[in-house]
Parts: structure tokens; sequence; C-alpha cells
């Protein structure tokens, strides 16, 4: 059979979203990188060029399902959208139109579906559009921003050194650590601030194997020394407290500092050095530092760091200007939001419901019940912490449908599901803005088997039989895209006609002179955040963790490391991907077993303040003698059976799922 002419669409399994070129043979699918898009030029990984396999896969769900019992009842999509419809209106009727939430999972990005969704929750009456969010990215984004307004992009061409701190990109962002490995080849300088010798740590010229959890102290310590010993002050006019950070760090001895990263003086003063003679610096920070119930603030001391290393990195926000959706002149004031309580500058600054506090809503009725909910594109049953409690919140709601291309474990919950369409068979507009880059791209149909509803297309009928269609006056996302474009100089035939998909924009005019932020300051104080009732500062008090390690949890668990085969809980039930990482496993050091007599392939619990799991033993040297990692998204062992929802972060509300003090027991012992 000969192959189809190769579509160029995008990628969108991960946050890279490459360029690919996908063509049809029959039954199989020939995926490869598309060596015209402007971004990733030809580069595509593992898990893009597989996907195929996930296309095609014998597992995937093809007819909505109604649960009867304990029997799922093949119906048709309508039939799945008037019970849906029906289940949320009775809902709205007696409690009120909070008690339904609409959530977005990862898979979905933080674009197009992120606005529609959100959009419906709006027209339905509903605070509660919740994503993912809650748990990704937007601490970081908080922290950064807050200081000083957006994001550092990583500049290749003029940086000198790069920090990668708490991130690991070489499983985690492909394309962005192929550009890395560029860079430093060509002489760029790297230090690694990681607890575990990350084969991203092995690239470092320097890896400092910090304290899990200490993050901001080590931060506070080299803004320590660039006061003390560069005099590097950031002009008055341009920056908000810099006299008080630079008085609070004048005034902690770098003894106390370090000690509480546990970095030996003499390699701190190296890393120092080779920072401080390689400016301008970029910080990548990562998930290592927004996942703690301190990562807000030790992100904000990090911001502050890498204002003074590069003083020219100026992150403005990039965007395409589509045209807002309809039905709305400004979104009307609601019943609060869940956790607008507990984390009111997330819920203000993100604009959404904080999700770690859905199961409250559902097992108490705190801040009022939540009896339904739409979950489209994550799941979060297995992604989410407290893992027994989001059962029990999940089977507690009177109605639950989740949207995906599998039956995942949120999805066996459910009482209906219905099938999604995956990224190769869909039309979704994608804003590269949101990564800093001016680039329009269109993600295309480019398969011939088309199996379940896109994202959009439920929503646009949802939203129909709920009689808000003049929120969404369309029945095609073709429609609905041409309108948000209406404003934009690029047209939809333009991106359809593009051989990358993919088109450049005039990111708008770029600031040089002032930072990002109200009044162009540094807030090295920040006062919206003293406004909100937090520390201005990140000062010490701040840092401390809720607990620590001690004689009971003697050991630092870091939960969620990335896998490159996977993409979260996906990807287990297709065996290319499978074959990669076939089980998990808890990563030991052999020191550390050697202590509790336990080798390599042992069963053994892990064991948190929050629960536990059997899991076998994995030796090795990357990770420190008082640390133990586990990776997230295994149906057989949940590393969220071990997280909590008790302790979080005031600021973003974000969970603790690193440096949390854990135990190993040997399973016979
Ligand atoms: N293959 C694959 N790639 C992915 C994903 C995936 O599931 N699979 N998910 C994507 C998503 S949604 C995200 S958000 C990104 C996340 O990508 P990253 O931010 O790179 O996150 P991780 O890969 O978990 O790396 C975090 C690092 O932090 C370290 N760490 C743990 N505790 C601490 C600490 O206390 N301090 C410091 N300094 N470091 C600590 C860990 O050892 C780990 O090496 O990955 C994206 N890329
Ligand atoms: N312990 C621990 N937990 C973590 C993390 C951690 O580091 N540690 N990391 C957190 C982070 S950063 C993130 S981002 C979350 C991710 O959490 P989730 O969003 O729950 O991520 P996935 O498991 O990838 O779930 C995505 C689902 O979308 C489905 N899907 C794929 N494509 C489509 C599509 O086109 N349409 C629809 N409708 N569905 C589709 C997939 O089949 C999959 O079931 O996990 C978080 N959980
Ligand atoms: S890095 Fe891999 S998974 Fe991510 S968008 Fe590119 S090809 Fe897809
Ligand atoms: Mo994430």
């Amino acid at each position: 059979m000969l192959e189809n002419q190769p579509v160029a669409t995008i990628c969108r399994i991960c946050k890279e979203n490459c360029g690919i070129l996908v063509s049809e043979n029959g039954d199989s699918l020939k995926i490869s990188g598309n060596p015209r898009h402007p971004i990733s030029k030809g580069f595509l990984c593992f898990k893009g060029k597989n996907f195929g396999d996930v296309h095609h896969s014998p597992h995937r769900l093809r007819s909505p399902m109604l649960k009867n019992g304990s029997k799922w009842v093949n119906i048709s999509y309508k039939e799945a959208i008037n019970v849906l419809a029906e289940k949320f209106d009775r809902s709205k009727a007696k409690f009120g139109p909070e008690s339904v939430a609409f959530y977005k999972g990862e898979s979905l990005k933080h674009q197009e579906i992120t606005h529609y969704m959100g959009h419906l929750a709006s027209g339905f009456g509903s605070p509660n559009y919740i994503s993912v969010g809650s748990l990704c990215h937007y601490a970081m984004v908080l922290g950064h921003s807050l200081t000083y307004g957006g994001m550092p992009k990583p500049d290749f061409e003029r940086i000198k050194g790069v920090i990668t701190w708490g991130a690991n990109p070489v499983n985690s962002s492909p394309l962005l650590f192929s550009s890395l490995k560029r860079a430093l080849s060509q002489g760029t300088k790297m230090v690694v601030v990681d607890p575990a010798r990350t084969r991203t740590a092995e690239l470092a010229d320097i890896h400092l194997p910090i304290m899990p959890g200490s993050d901001g102290f080590l931060a506070l310590a080299l803004i320590k020394h660039a006061v003390e010993e560069e005099r590097l002050d950031p002009p008055d006019e341009l920056s908000v407290g810099w006299n008080t950070l630079s008085q609070m760090v004048r005034d902690l001895s770098y003894d106390h500092l370090l000690r509480n990263t546990g970095i030996d003086g003499g390699l701190f003063d190296k890393a120092v050095s080779l920072i401080f003679e390689n400016r301008p610096g970029w910080v990548l920070t990562g998930l290592g530092l927004e996942l703690q119930p301190v990562g807000v603030q030790a992100i904000r001391a990090v911001a502050c760091l890498q204002s003074i290393l590069d003083p020219l990195n100026r992150p403005f926000p990039v965007s395409a200007g589509l045209k807002s959706l309809p039905g709305f002149d400004g979104y009307p004031t609601m019943p609060r939001a869940i956790g607008a309580e507990q984390a009111p500058l997330y819920v203000q600054m993100k604009g959404e419901a904080q999700g770690m506090f859905v199961p409250r809503a559902i097992l108490d009725n705190d801040p009022y019940p939540l009896r339904a909910m739409l979950v489209v594109g994550g799941n979060p049953l297995s992604t989410f912490p407290a893992y027994s409690k989001q059962y029990r919140a999940m089977q507690g709601l009177d109605f639950l449908a989740v949207h995906d291309l599998f039956m995942t474990q949120t999805a066996q919950l459910a009482d209906l599901v219905l099938p999604a369409s995956d990224h190769l068979d869909n039309l979704e507009l994608h804003d590269y803005g949101q990564a800093g880059k001016p680039y329009l791209g269109l993600i295309k149909p480019a398969v011939s088997s088309p199996i379940g509803w896109p994202a959009w297309k439920l929503l646009f009928n949802l939203a129909g039989r709920l009689g808000l269609e003049r929120f969404f006056p369309w029945w095609d996302n073709r429609d609905a895209i041409a309108y948000r474009l209406s404003d934009c100089t690029i047209k939809l035939e333009d991106l359809e006609n593009s051989p990358a998909a993919v088109l450049a924009y005039q990111p708008g005019s770029v600031p040089t002179e002032r930072w990002c932020t109200p009044g162009g300051k540094v807030h090295y104080r920040s006062e919206k955040m003293e406004a909100f009732g937090y520390p201005g500062l990140p000062d010490p008090k701040s840092l401390d963790l809720p607990f620590s390690t001690d004689s009971e949890f003697p050991l630092w668990l870091s939960t969620g490391d990335r896998i490159l085969a996977y993409q979260h809980s996906q990807f287990r039930q297709i065996p290319t991907y499978r074959r990669q990482a076939p089980e998990p496993f808890v990563d030991v050091h052999p020191d550390a077993a050697a202590k509790l007599d336990i080798a390599d392939g042992d069963p053994v619990f892990v064991i948190t303040r929050y629960g536990r799991i059997e899991i076998r033993v994995s030796l090795s040297d990357q990770v420190r003698g008082d640390c133990i990692r586990i990776t997230h998204g295994w149906e057989e062992a949940n590393a969220n059976t071990l997280t909590g929802l008790e302790h979080f972060d005031p600021i973003s509300g974000f969970p603790w799922l690193r440096a949390l003090p854990a135990k190993l027991e040997k399973k016979d012992g």
C-alpha cells in the first residue's frame, strides 16, 4: 500500500510541542520530526515517534459508556451528552451551579481547551474550573511573576551560565535539553542544584547535591555573596525592597544558610565562582522546587537571584492576541472558588479554583457541596496527592464523567466515560507565546481512522444541550478558531497551508528600560504578597518545611521524577513504551540499602506519614544516602499513596510531593 502524503501537524504529548509529519500506511502510522518547524527543527523524541501505537492501541475507548450498577452499557454520544447535561442541571437546581466542577488535565496543555472549559464553567455559573495548574508549573509562574513579571527566557545566544535548579531536562524537556547541550558544548557553564546526580547533573560543571527542601537557603547564600562580595546593587529606580533584602542576607551567616543545605563550604565557593564569573546567567527552575510546602518562597529567592545574574532577562508577555470567547463582556462575580480561602493568591492570579481542596468540598461540604464533575484529559486519581482520599472523594460524587483515550483509573470510578480523540485526530490552535515564543501553530487531523470525539466537540455539544449556545455559537472548531483569529494577522487558511503548521507573529514591543511588573520594577520585597498576608521577603522562617526527617522517617522521598518513555500515567499499556521501563522501582543508595540489609530487587515498603506502598528496590548511586526516589503514574505502586493534602504551600496551594520525610521497611523484616 502506498504511503499517504505526510500531514504537517504538532505533537502535544509534552509541552515542547514539536512539529511532526504524519503519514499513514494501512494501519500503521509513521511519525517523523518536521525539519521546517521553526522551533523544533526536525527534533522528535521516543514518545512522539511511537505515538502511532497509542493511536491504534486495542485498549482505546470507542463508545461512550454509562455505568449501570457495576456494568458498563454502551450508549450513543448524543445520549451521553443528554445524561451529562441532565446530571449537571440537576446538581445546579439542588445545590447551586458551584456544585459542578470542570477539570482539565495535562494532556490538553494550558491552551485552547483551558479557555473553552473555563468559559463553559462560567457560562454554567460555576467558579470551579480547575486545571492541572493546581500542581504543575503555576507555583513557578507565581514566584517569578511576583518578582519581575514573568518566567525568565533561556537566551542561549547571550547567556554564559545556567543553573538547572530542581529540574531534569534530560528526561523532562528533550527539546530544551538539546539546545542546552549545544550551548554547553560551545562553552556555556552549568551548575545543577539537585539532591540526585541525575543525567543532567552528570553533564554539569558543578553539581550541588542539596539537602531536599532547602533550596531557598542556598538562593539566599548566593544573594549574600552577590551583595557582599560582588557588590551588585540593582538601580534604585528599578527595584522595590532591595535594601530590606540585602540587609536581611547580610544579617544571616553563611554558616547558618549552608548548614541548612548540607552543601560543603568548599563546593559552595567553587559554584559561586563559576556562577558569578559566567554572567549573564539563566536559572532553569523545575518541579523539585515547586512541589514543596515552601515552594513559592524558595522560587522567589531564586527569582531574586535571577534578576541579579542577568538584569537584561526581562520576560514580557508574548501572545497572539486571540479574540476572547463570546457571551460575556467580563466574567461575572460568582460564589467563591474552591481553594479561595486556603490559596487566595493562586485563585486570584490564575483565575481558577485550586484542585487540592476538591476532596474536602466533596467529603465535608467545605466550603460548600461539590457533587458533580467532568474530567477531561487527566487522570487525577493517579496524579493528585492522597490517593485513598481522592478515591473516596470521587466515589462520593453524585456524578463523575471522564473524557479520555483510555479506561484510566479515574475513568473506572466514573458514571460516564466518553471516548476522546487524540492529537493526531484533532483540530486545535496552539499559541507558543505561552512558552515565550511568538508562533501560532495548528494541530491538524492527520489520520483517516477517527476514534472518539475531541474535547472541543464535547464542550460545544454540552454547551448547546445546557442552553449555553451563546457562549459557543459553533458546532465546529474551524469556525471557533476562525473567530478567535479574527483580530490577528494570521488566518486559519494560512496555518493550514503552512509547511510546518506554524507561523510567526509580532510579539509586541519588547521593554528594554523597565521590567514587566506593574510599576516596571523588580519586587525583591513583594507588596502583593504582603497584601495577601504572606511575608513579602523569602525570609528563613518562610523557607522552613512544616516538619523534617527524624528518627522515625529518616529518608527524604522525591515522588514523580520523570521517566523518558512515559508521560505521567500514560502509555503503561502500550508494549513499545512499556518495554523501556517495565516496572516501578524505588531508587535507594547502596549504602542505605546495606544498612537495612536490602538487596537490589528486594520488595520493600515505602512509608510516609500519609501512606505506604510495596515496591521493589533498585540500587542507585545517583541518589544521596539519605534520599529515595520513585516515579509516579503506576497503577501497581501509586506514588500518591505516599502523599497527602494536609500540608501545602499556603501561597500556591501546591502539594508536598518532593522532599517528603519517609522510611523504608524490608518486606519480610
Ligand atoms: N518523559 C516525561 N517528560 C515530562 C513529563 C513526563 O511525565 N514524562 N511531564 C512534563 C511535566 S507536566 C512537567 S511539569 C515537567 C517537569 O519537569 P522537571 O521540572 O524537570 O521535573 P523532574 O523531571 O521531576 O525533575 C525534578 C528534579 O528535582 C529534583 N528534586 C527533588 N526534590 C528536590 C529538592 O528539594 N530540591 C531540588 N533542588 N531538587 C529536587 C529531582 O531529583 C529531579 O531531578 O516534565 C515534563 N516532561
Ligand atoms: N507524586 C507526584 N504526582 C504528580 C507529579 C509529581 O511529580 N509527583 N507531577 C504532577 C504534574 S507536574 C502533572 S502535570 C500531573 C499530570 O497529571 P494528569 O493530567 O492526570 O496526567 P496524565 O496521567 O498524563 O493524564 C492525561 C490523560 O489524558 C489522556 N489524553 C491524552 N490525550 C488526550 C486528548 O487529546 N484528549 C483527552 N480528552 N484525553 C487525552 C491520557 O490518556 C491520560 O489519561 O501529575 C502531577 N502528579
Ligand atoms: S519532545 Fe517528544 S513528546 Fe514532547 S512534543 Fe516533542 S516529540 Fe512530542
Ligand atoms: Mo506538570
